[in-house]
């Protein structure tokens, strides 16, 4: 599957939920397909989106929550796992697109992502799937969380698109307007 697809459809099935994507390609990805003030991309660190996500999901449980991980990310900061595992958060979902590879940067190969699903499950997520096809990409408000979702992605075949063009200090403020205009909904 193409990971540009993969992401329009994740976010065509989950139109409320609220998007933490790693850096590089994957936030620009998100970006260029569907840029929202619910999408907190996390420019900086590799690793890092998944905790951002799970203190977004503990202190505002009525909205559901996506990390949207790559493969070299979630190498990067795998241990993390345990903690979302254990936390049990029911509206947080975890999304990792494994292109075998560090596109963002050049290409790198990574260490494969082996038994993924399993290794989630043992460590608390409530399920760890694979999906191979589009029409299986999970709409997360039917289900309890936290779910790992293992999607298998093509590298790139064409041109990477624009690079997010908010600074930080933007992307904090515009998500954090987001979550207060819906606590004045809920
Ligand atoms: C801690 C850290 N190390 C290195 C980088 C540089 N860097 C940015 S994106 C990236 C590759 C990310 O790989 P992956 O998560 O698999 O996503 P992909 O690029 O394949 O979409 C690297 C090495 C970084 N941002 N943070």
């Amino acid at each position: 599957m193409k990971k540009e697809d993969t992401i329009n459809a994740l976010v065509l099935n989950n139109p409320n939920a609220y998007f933490v994507s790693t850096c590089g390609y994957i936030s620009r990805d998100l970006y260029n397909i569907h840029d929202n003030e619910r999408n907190f991309y996390m420019v900086g660190s590799m690793g890092m989106a998944a905790p951002i996500a799970l203190g977004i999901a503990i202190d505002n449980p009525n909205i559901e929550v996506i990390i949207l991980d790559g493969d070299g990310s979630l190498l990067m900061n795998m241990g993390f796992m345990t903690m979302i595992g254990e936390s049990k958060q029911p509206n947080l979902n975890h999304v990792v697109l494994n292109n075998q590879v560090h596109e963002s940067t050049g290409g790198q190969k990574t260490l494969p992502l082996q038994n993924i699903c399993n290794v989630a499950k043992n460590l608390g997520y409530v399920n760890g799937k694979e999906i191979n096809s589009l029409k299986n990409i999970p709409n997360i408000k039917k289900i309890n969380g936290p779910n790992l979702f293992h999607i298998k992605v093509q590298e790139k075949d064409e041109p990477i698109g624009k690079r997010v063009h908010w600074t930080p200090q933007e992307i904090v403020e515009r998500f954090q307007n987001s979550i207060l205009k819906e606590r004045e909904v809920t």
